[in-house]
């Protein structure tokens, strides 16, 4: 070693995916070497493979380092990029982004950002959607409805707020963890941190996935579910729970609106202007079981006219109205027969989950809560997602565990300023986003575009024509299904503008891509790290550890820089990102000089408030932001846009049993799950991590291959009704012999191992969404089914019956429509 050698080490945080890990950077002579876990942050107990090699990530010799100009029409094989000047390549996006704003309307420019979970952009994202807002498109193309959707915003259909986006799972209390289709050992290592401290002092686990992978070893119980009937399996427990009385019949009857009335007739909740001529319409009305008579429940004080008490649950009540008695049942008797249709013995045959471990497991979430869950990619992906989330949120609700200590919690917030334009940019100025109409509730209500209907406006104008395309990072043709469909809608477009670390298969089908600088290379305020009170109370700012590679720009410069090009630098602090900081703390009372002082944070003294909802001012409790106020087992809103009001089981769409006529050609059902070694679709081009994992794989049970003739490590086609790729079988005896686990985003090289890649499009292809369609969707998000689809496992050598040389399958498509 060099004896004169400079090192010295400094506080940091791992942006590279959703963990955010707290971590301790060494510099020697000047350059980023190791990145190590710092314990006494309160996400650094551990770093996982990406973030030990995040020096060779930032080093890495395909770095883009130039903005590019594509000179060669979309479609030719070489895009023949030209290196430009930052100034031409900005002036250039300006110049397009406001012709079309003029001709066709800020709409037709559709923003797109990689999810903050796999990225950096967590940095960021926020200032994207500011000047998307500014500029006045209301499309944001994310991955939203496959990563967030579920937890993050279908919750709220139940809970009026994000549960478990929102409100985390308190590890450090809980008496049972439940996890259903979240592996944190590889996704999120701040939680699985936390969840082994928590075995270690006595807590329960529960996991729910069909393979037992990561914490699933050292579970209680581990439920091996058939990938996407997850719904019947919590309507079984639910079922189970109910009958027991393994639920909390006080919380139930004050917080949820399970007393609330329903009518037969029309299944609307029961109104005051119902029962009494002058009745107040926005009263709901519930069964006094003592008096045998109706009792109003006003939504404005959250207060039935008596004690919860003496409500009924069950029963079918006559309620005499001036037009004839209605016929009524609470809401709950409605949940309770929905559940009891879903006895373990039936839950069983279609979940393939034993019926005894189903009240083995029913009984513990009872027995040992207080219960924090969480729940993530297994339950999104899926044509029922929105279903699966309802099911889910109902059974936490009976448990009566949300906000208590121990269960999952809001913790509280330092204060800062908004910045992603909300407030500054009313939604009244924007237009309808794509796909709103069809699906009102679904991720276009808050502005998100789901893949399928971005590909439509671009390909179809339906119902208008996006033409631009602004995109932070979203590797969309790998991330969504129907990958040849996304790049013929991207080469479609008028214009598109890619910024990034790597030129992927989507940034290849830009006119001009924009070269970012590496999360280590550039400054980043973090408020907040989401797991505990102690993690929220920290405040971070995060300093280059490098200068940027190249002529690369962090992507906040980018934003700002474009701000500054569109007219919106009024509203972009004239593009000082200090001034935008400095803003954004203003109400923390943290100043960038003490966090610039403090590279390892400054904690903000929090405390913890559990059940906001009970908080009483001006006399009446906060309850939940739901039309009725109450957590909602019962949804009016999704009766009157036609979907199931009561969480409902629904068959996947594409599964042997809804697609019989599928199912003697395909007869396994196959999903996927991340790899340890990379994020998404990225990675593959990292030495050290690419040795870890050198080629994709398929995982299935011995039995499964060896009926095939499939050894282990063969490479083998997972053949789909839409085409087939490559994989190597990679045998897993914990999976259902009938169910296969695959990757997706396999498409890059690794020149430094001689590695090679596979092509995103075409026949011989490892990409899994280029084999998998969009539809068909949730009826309610439009979410894909990425993760149940039927399939076959076919050794390599035997080429798949009726595979044209696109690698897709062109006439049984029409048969799937
Ligand atoms: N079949 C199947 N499909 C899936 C999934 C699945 O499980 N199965 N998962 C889905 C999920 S959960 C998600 S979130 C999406 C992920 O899809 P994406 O959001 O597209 O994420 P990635 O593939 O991780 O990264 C996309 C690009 O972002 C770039 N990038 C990384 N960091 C930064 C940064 O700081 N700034 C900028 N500008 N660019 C950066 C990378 O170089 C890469 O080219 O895929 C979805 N698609
Ligand atoms: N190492 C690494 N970390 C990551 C990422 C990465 O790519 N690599 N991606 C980041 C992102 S964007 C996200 S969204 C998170 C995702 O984090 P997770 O949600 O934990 O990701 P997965 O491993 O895709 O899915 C979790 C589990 O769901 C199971 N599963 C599959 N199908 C089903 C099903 O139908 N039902 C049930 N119950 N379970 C099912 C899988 O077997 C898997 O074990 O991780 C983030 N962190
Ligand atoms: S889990 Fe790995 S990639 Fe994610 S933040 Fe932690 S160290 Fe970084
Ligand atoms: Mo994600």
């Amino acid at each position: 070693m060099d004896r004169n050698a400079t090192t010295r080490t400094i506080a940091t945080f791992c942006p590279l995916c959703v963990s955010k890990c707290g971590a301790r950077a060494t510099i020697r002579d000047g350059e980023f070497v190791e990145l190590a876990p710092d314990p006494g942050h309160p996400t650094g107990q551990a770093l996982c493979v990406k973030g030990k090699v995040a020096p060779e990530i930032t080093r890495h010799t395909e770095r883009l380092l130039h903005p590019l100009r594509r000179t060669a029409p979309k479609g030719a094989t070489d895009p023949g990029w030209e290196r430009i000047s930052w100034d031409e390549a900005l002036d250039t996006v300006a110049a397009r982004l406001t012709a079309l704003a003029q001709e066709h309307g800020p709409e037709s420019v559709v923003f797109a950002s990689a999810s903050p979970s796999t990225s950096a952009m967590s940095d960021s994202v926020d200032w994207v959607s500011r000047l998307r807002r500014g500029f006045g498109s209301p499309n944001m193309c994310m991955s939203m409805e496959l990563c967030g959707w579920g937890r993050a915003l279908a919750s709220t259909y139940t809970f009026g707020e994000p549960v478990p986006g929102g409100y985390m799972p308190d590890l450090d209390r809980a008496g049972v963890i439940l996890f259903w289709g979240y592996n944190p050992s590889i996704a999120r290592l701040a939680h699985a941190t936390g969840t082994v401290a928590a075995l270690r002092r006595g807590a329960r686990l529960v996991v729910v996935d069909p393979r037992r992978a990561g914490l699933a070893t050292r579970a209680d119980h581990w439920l091996r579910v058939r990938p996407g009937t997850d719904a019947a399996l919590a309507l079984s427990l639910t079922h189970v729970m109910i009958e027991n009385g393994w639920y909390d019949e006080a919380f139930v009857r004050r917080w949820t609106n399970a007393p609330l009335l329903v009518r037969d007739d029309d299944g609307r909740l029961l109104r005051g202007d119902d029962i009494a001529a002058g009745g107040d319409p926005a009263h709901h009305v519930a069964w006094d079981e003592v008096a045998g008579t109706p009792v109003a429940h006003d939504p404005a004080t959250g207060r039935y006219a008596v004690g919860e008490e003496r409500l009924a649950l069950s029963g079918t009540h006559r309620v005499a109205t001036p037009r004839g008695p209605i016929t009524c049942r609470p809401a709950f008797a409605l949940v309770a027969e929905r559940c009891s249709a879903m006895a373990p013995e039936i839950a069983e045959g279609i979940t393939t989950v034993p019926a005894a471990a189903i009240e083995d497991a029913a009984r513990t979430l009872w027995e040992s809560r207080p219960l924090a869950f969480y729940t993530w990619s297994g339950l999104e992906q899926h044509s029922g997602t929105t279903q699966i989330i309802r099911a889910v949120s109902q059974l936490y609700a009976l448990v009566g565990s949300l906000d208590v200590p121990g269960g999952n919690v809001a913790f509280p917030k330092v204060p800062t300023n908004p910045i992603d334009g909300a407030d500054v940019f009313p939604r009244s100025h924007r237009a309808p986003a794509l796909g709103v109409e069809e699906r009102p509730l679904g991720p276009a209500r808050f502005e998100f575009v789901t893949g399928e209907d971005f590909y439509t406006a671009a390909l179809e104008g339906r119902p208008y024509r996006a033409r631009g395309l602004v995109d932070f990072g979203a590797n969309l043709v790998m991330a969504h299904g129907d990958s040849s469909r996304g790049r013929d809608a991207i080469a479609a477009l008028d214009f598109a503008v890619h910024a990034d670390l790597f030129m992927n298969p989507t940034a290849e089908l830009a006119d001009i891509v924009l070269p970012v600088a590496g999360a280590f290379e550039a400054t980043a305020l973090r408020v907040g790290f989401e797991v505990s009170e102690e993690a929220q109370s920290l405040v971070q700012l995060r300093e280059p550890l490098a200068p940027p590679r190249g002529e690369a720009r962090s992507d906040l410069r980018i934003v700002f820089d474009l701000a500054l090009r569109l007219g919106l630098g009024e509203h972009f602090f004239d593009g000082d990102l200090d001034a935008a900081f400095r803003h954004q703390l203003a109400p923390s009372g943290v100043t960038l000089e003490q966090l610039r002082a403090a590279p390892g944070g400054v904690r903000v003294p929090l405390t913890t408030r559990h059940r906001k909802y009970a908080q009483v001012s001006g006399g009446v409790a906060r309850g939940f932001p739901t039309p009725t106020r109450t957590i909602e087992l019962y949804s009016e809103r999704f009766l009157a846009a036609g979907y199931p009001p009561v969480a409902t089981f629904e068959e996947p769409g594409l599964s042997p049993a809804s697609r019989p006529d599928l199912a003697d050609r395909f007869p396994l059902v196959l999903s996927c799950a991340k790899s340890l070694w990379f994020c998404e679709t990225q990675h593959r081009n990292v030495a050290s991590l690419r040795r870890g994992a050198p080629d994709p794989q398929v995982e299935l049970h011995p039995e499964t291959a060896v009926a095939r003739g499939v050894s282990s490590g063969d490479w083998v086609w997972i053949d789909t009704p839409h085409g087939a790729v490559r994989a190597r079988a990679r045998f897993n005896r914990s999976l259902d012999p009938g169910v296969v686990v695959g990757q997706h985003g396999w498409w890059q090289a690794c020149a430094e191992l001689g590695l090679p890649g596979h092509p995103p499009f075409g026949p011989e292809s490892a990409n899994l969404n280029l084999v998998l369609r969009q539809e068909p969707s949730d009826p309610v998000s439009g979410t894909s089914p990425l993760r149940a689809s039927v399939c076959d496992i076919v050794p390599v050598g035997d080429r798949p019956a009726g595979m044209g040389h696109s690698g897709s399958r062109g006439g049984l498509r029409e048969t799937l429509r």
